[in-house]
Parts: C-alpha cells; structure tokens; sequence
C-alpha cells in the first residue's frame, strides 16, 4: 500500500522530458512513448497505482514541442494517457544548452566518472538554472499545500528549492537516477554550482538514490561543502529534517516475465532461434552512451574468440544500440568508434557465411526486445559506470524457463543486488573473455540455481515495491519532522511555564554557558559575556526568590573572571568546582591525579597534530580535546578515532572519557552535571525548576530532572534530547530569559514543593 496521510492528494511526477515522443508529418501527428530507463520505471509504476491513491497523477515535462503542435496533438494525447500531462513549454535554444549543455556535457559527464568529458561553460549553467525556475514556475501554477511532488533525476537538482520558495509546505522527493560522485569529482564544479546544486537537492524531505555508496558519496558532499552534519542517513537543513537513502529501483517483473510466455514473443524468439541455429547467441542492449562500455564489450568478445578460436562460428553476438543523444560530440565520436570497430571485426574474423557481430543501431518494439532475452544463451552487460541498468532486471525477469547467464559490470548500481551473476571488470577485457567462456559452458544446473537467486530478487523489490517503499519513507520523514517540531517552545506562555515561574516562591535555575547563554566562538577565551546578558542575569538574580547556577564545563578561572561579580551560583568542569551563591569556589572532585593526565595527554597531543586547528584544554580537573574548527569530516573522524583510543586507554583508570559538542574530555569518574543538579536539589526544595542547556553533558541534567514534575528542561537546538522542550538557539534563549523578567506577578498557588 501506498502511504497515505489524510485526504486524497494530487502527485506530481517531474521529469526533463513527458513520457512522449511526438512526431509530425504533413497530413498528422503521431504519438511513441519514449524510452529509457526513468519513463520504463514511473509508467509501470503509475499505471499499477490504485486510482483511489491520489485524486490525480500529473506528469510535469518538457513535451518537446513548441505549444501550437502540442494544441494540435492533444486529441491524441488525451486517448492514450494514464495520467494528465503538464507541459513545460521551453524555448528550443535554451532547452539545447540546459540539456544537451548542463545536464549532459557536464553532469552526465561527471557523475559516471568521466571527468575528462566535462564542460564547464557558464552559459550552459545560466540555462540550466532558467529552465529550473521554468519547471518551478509551471508545477507552483497547479500544485496545492499537502500535495506530493516526486522530481526525477540530473536535469533538475535545484527545483526542490526552487519550488519550496512558492510552496513551502508540499512534499518533495527527488529521485537520482544516474551515480551520485564522490566528492573529489564532484568539487571539480565551480563552487556557487556545487552550493546551488546541492542546496537544491537539499530541500526535497528524502532524497532516493540507487544504492548506499551513492547516498554516502551525497552526504559526504553535503558535509564538505556546505558544512552540514549527518547521522549516514538524516541531516538537517533550513529547519527541516531531511533523509537521504539508497532505493534500487526494480522493473515490472511480471510484464517481462508473462510477455515471454505471450504468443508473439513465441513467434519472434523461435525466428531468432531458427537464426542462431547450433551457435551460442550473446545478446546486450543499451542507449548509445559512453558510459555503457560498448567499445570495451566489443574488445572483451573480440579477446574471448582470439583466446579461444574454436568458438569462431559457434558463437554469435547481437548487439543492439539504441540511438541517444546523438547530436552531442562525445556520442557521434562514440558510435563512429563502435561502427569502425565492429567493421574491423567482421571483417578480420568474419567470413561469408558467419559475422562474429550482428549490429541492430535503432529502436525496438517491446516483444522483438522480449524475444531477444529470451532467445539468447547469455546477456554481456558492461557499462564503465551506471546508476542501476535496468537492462539487467528485464533479461532476468524475461527468462520464464529458468535458464541463461548474466554477465554484468560490477560498475552498474544492479550488481550490488544481483550479485549471482558473473560480475566482471568491464575495463577487464581478459576477465570478460574469460566470463564468456565461463557462461556458454555454464551447466543447465548452474544456470537454474543463480538464476532463481537472481529472480527472487528482481521480483520482490519490483517497481512497485520501489515506488511504495519510496513514498513509505517519505511519509516517514514527514511525520518525523512533525513530531520534532512540536517540541519547539516558540510560544512560552501555552506551557504554562511563564504562569508557573510567576507563581512559584523558590526557583532553582540552570543554565549552560557555551551553546545555551552565548553561541560558539572559534576560541573558549573569546566567548565572553557581552553587557546585555550580565544585564539579563542582574535582573534575574535581583529577585530574590531565583537561585541561578551557571553550569559548565569551564574551568574555575573563566567563570570566575566573567561571571564571578554576579550574585549567581557557578559549577564549573562539569559539577569538578562549585561556587555556591555569595561564598567561595569548593572542590567536589579528588585532585587532579597527574598519573592518568600523564597517560591521555600523548594520545590527546597526537590527534592535534594530525588534525589542523584541533587543540587541547587543559582544566584543574580534566583534559578536553577541541574539534570544532578542524575540517568538518576530518575533524569527525579523528575524534572517533580519540574516542576508542581513550576507552581503552582508560579502561583500568578512574575516569570516564565523553564525547561532548565537538569537543571529547576526559574527566574524573563520578564528575558529570546531573550529579552536581542532584545535590542541588537534594540541599534545597523548590516550587520551580529551569534547565537550559545544549550539549550532550546537559543530557545528564535532563534525564535527573526528567521525573521531576515542577522541571522545565529545554534543549537548545533541534537535536532530540531527553528534554521536554526545545529551543532554537542562543539568541531565542535571552529573548525567552528577558520575558521572564519581564512576565507580570501572579499570586502564588498552592504547589507542592519538590526535595
Ligand atoms: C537511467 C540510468 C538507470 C531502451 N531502448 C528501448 C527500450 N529501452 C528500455 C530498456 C530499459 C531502458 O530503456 C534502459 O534502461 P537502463 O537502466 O539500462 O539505462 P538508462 O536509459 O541509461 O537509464 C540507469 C535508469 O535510468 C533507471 O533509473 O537504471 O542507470 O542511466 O528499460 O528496456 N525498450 C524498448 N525498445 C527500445 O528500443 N522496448
């Protein structure tokens, strides 16, 4: 079942092109679907959705027309479609340089590897932009608050953001169907490219990919460029939680596998068997694209007949290459290239009444393709680099008798799930003459076994199931970013905290310095307390009835320094050093026991120097190792790598090590803030409680209090927290601090006090 909310919604699917091709002559207009991988996949899908699922499917595209031919094809159109069109009317000229320019003389390039071929030209990316903002503007005309847009793959990357400006609250997944980089290729882009780009894909709530190394090569994109943190599936961005995970789209496995069995499949599949007669038949088919390894195919079979020339006419290779692109460059040079090489192969190998290579260059009706997977003894599919390659699903599913041999190229997304097929190397022209061979002398019983291993897989994660468990997850997200947003305490009043505080006698506050009163600095010393918050806290303690404790993981010195000539309590390094309201700083900790500081200080030191800008602090009390302005992926790694080394060095020491808010300290066992709030409130009752803080070192004061009924625990961020609130950032905090001061008196009600 499809994920459903509420009320019936309107889908959008977004593509570069509609799903159509529309060819005209003199006397009439003529409709074809159009091919490829994305219009295979989404048709299938939306045909087998259920109509009560959404009110209406719309598919967003370019028509590939000018509007006048659109006008007059559209009786045409109307009597064979499954959902309603929406055409996004594009300026030929510019159309050329956003697609055959932006979209596949430089991404297309650079995401399959192909750095060499990539085009870095302005013009081409003003295009692509503009044709963005040209999807953005026509699916904003139609789209509603609650509806769900799916955008599909490279063309448009930065639509989500584009129409998250018009509609801020729709749902928005975006689909990659071509390899996501790694983040060497993709920082080659000009930097404003890479941010936009990103920025763009950034907004969808989920963003699918084929496989997990793809969505781990995006987030890793989106922690060096634009410096944002990721849990290796969610990240945050612009308020909003957002997913990134792998979703290797399947084919309609039972559309293949029944047509097999249909009559005009039987009728062509007997003609090329007829045709083959004794001869083993290698079968590919694949667009005409440099990324799908025809070149390499081609030396890869010709090295299997040189290595093995008893097969010189026995065996016989059908490839079939679908036209694509054909205007671009590197393609024309492409099939210049394979036309020469095939010609020399015939011609050395080949004689007149055998030709190693069959050469089909055009498209082909639905059951010749059928009758040609199943026809063959082996299917040789190589790209040098593809995102899934459905290519490979099809001939699985096409085989309804339960035999042929898969050779595939470890390089395509679907060997990661096909795993019992031959996988070879395709830039490995020995290994795939030695995988030929291998697969034409395959036993039947081989054959069956990989075979069924390779179906079961193809059939259960489907089309459907790729699109269900798409929308599934998207619904997922969306709940979850619900959920989160809830606990934002942006209207404080409606918990009733401010009438609480007003009418309570003896209020214990807690607040966290770094993080919670005052945002990061690069360096501790420069996060000093600036006139408007003494001022806040003055007033706050001028009222008698407040008890304030500032409570950090500071050493003694600084606190003392900034905040000592307030009439508030200090804890300092944790709960280590106290200083209670109007008396002197008290040890809560044993001395410093230099042995173990002696132990951790190397370990400590030697992270600094591999990480730039890492340091150490050195407190009375603990050692603490900063990261916060390392480099954000690196600086991550090597505090996980401190971390271990730590635990284990530590493992027979009195101390415990703890990773805080890009800092990992060690400190004395037993040293932690919810100790220091427990005595707090164990020494004293009172009838209202505040806890601020942002760390996961607040967490400890959080979980103490959590069972106290007249706490209020706020968490600063957006992270969850066993705080029953949060709150956006430093800045929020001292408007909320003021209000209090500012909130009216009310006459105290007969609460409870809490010991
Ligand atoms: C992109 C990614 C990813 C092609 N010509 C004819 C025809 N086709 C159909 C095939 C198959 C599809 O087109 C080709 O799909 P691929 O996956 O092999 O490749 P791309 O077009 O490059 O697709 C790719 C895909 O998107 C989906 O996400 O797998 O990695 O590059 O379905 O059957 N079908 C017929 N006649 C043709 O002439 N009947």
């Amino acid at each position: 079942m499809i994920y459903l909310t509420t009320m019936k919604k309107k889908l959008f699917i977004i593509s570069n092109r509609l799903p159509l091709t529309i060819e005209q002559n003199e006397q009439d207009i003529q409709l074809r679907q159009s091919s490829g991988g994305l219009v295979s996949a989404i048709s299938a899908f939306l045909k087998k959705s259920s109509p009560d699922t959404f009110s209406e499917q719309i598919w967003a595209g370019f028509p590939d027309c000018n509007y006048d031919i659109w006008q007059r094809a559209r009786g045409a159109i109307q009597s064979t479609r499954d959902y309603t069109y929406l055409p996004v009317f594009i300026e030929e000229e510019l159309y050329q340089r956003y697609y055959q320019g932006f979209s596949n003389s430089l991404i297309w390039p650079l995401f399959h590897y192909f750095p060499s071929f990539a085009e870095y030209n302005d013009d081409y990316y003003n295009a692509y932009i503009r044709v963005n903002e040209l999807f953005a503007e026509a699916v904003s005309q139609q789209v509603n608050n609650g509806d769900m847009v799916w955008i599909q793959d490279y063309h448009l990357l930065p639509l989500a953001a584009m129409l998250r400006r018009y509609h801020p609250t729709i749902s928005i997944g975006f689909f990659l169907h071509i390899p996501f980089p790694s983040y060497e290729l993709f920082r080659l882009m000009p930097k404003p490219w890479q941010h936009q780009l990103l920025k763009g894909m950034a907004a969808a709530d989920l963003i699918g990919f084929h496989t997990i190394d793809y969505a781990a090569d995006f987030l890793a994109c989106i922690a060096n460029v634009l410096k944002i943190e990721h849990d290796g599936q969610f990240f945050r961005f612009e308020e909003r939680l957002v997913k990134a995970d792998a979703f290797p789209i399947g084919i309609d496995f039972d559309q293949f596998h029944e047509a097999a069995g249909s009559e005009e499949v039987s009728r062509i599949r007997q003609q090329y068997i007829a045709l083959k007669g004794p001869q083993k038949m290698i079968f590919s088919v694949d667009r005409l694209d440099y990324t799908k390894g025809l070149h390499n195919r081609l030396k890869g079979y010709h090295r299997f007949l040189t290595q093995h020339p008893e097969y010189i006419g026995k065996v016989m290779f059908v490839l079939v290459v679908i036209p694509s692109r054909d205007e671009i460059d590197k393609y024309s040079e492409n099939k210049r290239i394979i036309d020469e090489y095939i010609g020399n192969l015939n011609g050395s190998l080949g004689d007149i009444s055998w030709l190693p290579v069959r050469y089909h260059y055009n498209h082909l009706p639905f059951e010749e393709l059928v009758g040609l997977y199943t026809a063959c003894d082996l299917a040789l599919i190589t790209p040098l680099r593809d995102g899934m390659n459905l290519v490979a699903k099809e001939y699985v599913a096409s085989q309804n008798d339960g035999k042929g041999v898969l050779i595939l190229s470890e390089m395509a997304g679907a060997a990661r799930e096909l795993t019992d097929a031959l996988l070879i190397n395709p830039n490995d022209t020995k290994e795939m003459a030695d995988a030929i061979k291998t697969g034409i002398e395959m036993s039947e019983s081989e054959q069956r076994d990989r075979m069924a291993a390779m179906q079961k897989v193809v059939k259960k994660y489907n089309i459907n199931a790729w699109a269900n468990d798409f929308f599934a997850t998207l619904g997922e997200v969306i709940k979850q970013q619900g959920s989160l947003e809830t606990k934002f305490l942006d209207n404080f009043s409606s918990v009733g905290l401010l009438d609480a505080y007003a009418r309570s006698s003896r209020r214990l506050l807690l607040l966290d310095y770094d993080g919670t009163l005052i945002p990061f600095s690069k360096e501790p010393s420069e996060a000093i307390p600036d006139p408007i918050l003494l001022q806040t806290l003055k007033d706050l303690s001028a009222d008698k009835r407040n008890h304030i404790y500032i409570i950090s993981g500071r050493d003694s010195e600084s606190l003392e320094k900034w905040l000592g000539h307030l009439e508030v309590g200090l804890i300092a390094e944790h709960g280590a050093k106290i200083k209670n309201i109007g008396r002197g700083w008290q040890n809560e900790a044993f001395r410093a026991d230099e042995d173990w500081m002696a132990k951790i200080r190397p370990l400590m030191e030697l992270q600094s120097d591999k990480c730039v800008r890492s340091f150490i602090e050195e407190k009375e009390f603990s050692l603490a190792w900063h990261y916060r302005n390392a480099e954000l992926v690196h600086g991550g790694l090597m505090a996980k790598e401190l971390f271990n080394r730590l635990l284990n060095a530590t493992a027979n020491l009195p101390v415990n090590v703890l990773a805080g808010n890009k800092v990992i300290e060690v400190r004395p066992n037993g040293i932690d803030k919810g100790s220091a709030v427990t005595k707090l409130i164990s020494e004293q009752s009172y009838d209202f409680i505040l806890c601020l803080g942002d760390d996961k070192t607040d967490e400890d004061m959080f979980k103490i209090l959590a069972s106290v009924d007249v706490a209020y625990t706020i968490k600063v961020g957006q992270d969850a927290s066993f705080a029953k609130y949060n709150i956006q950032s430093p800045h929020v905090v001292r408007t909320f601090l003021q209000t209090i001061v500012d909130y009216p008196e009310l006459p105290p009600t007969a609460v409870k006090f809490m010991r």
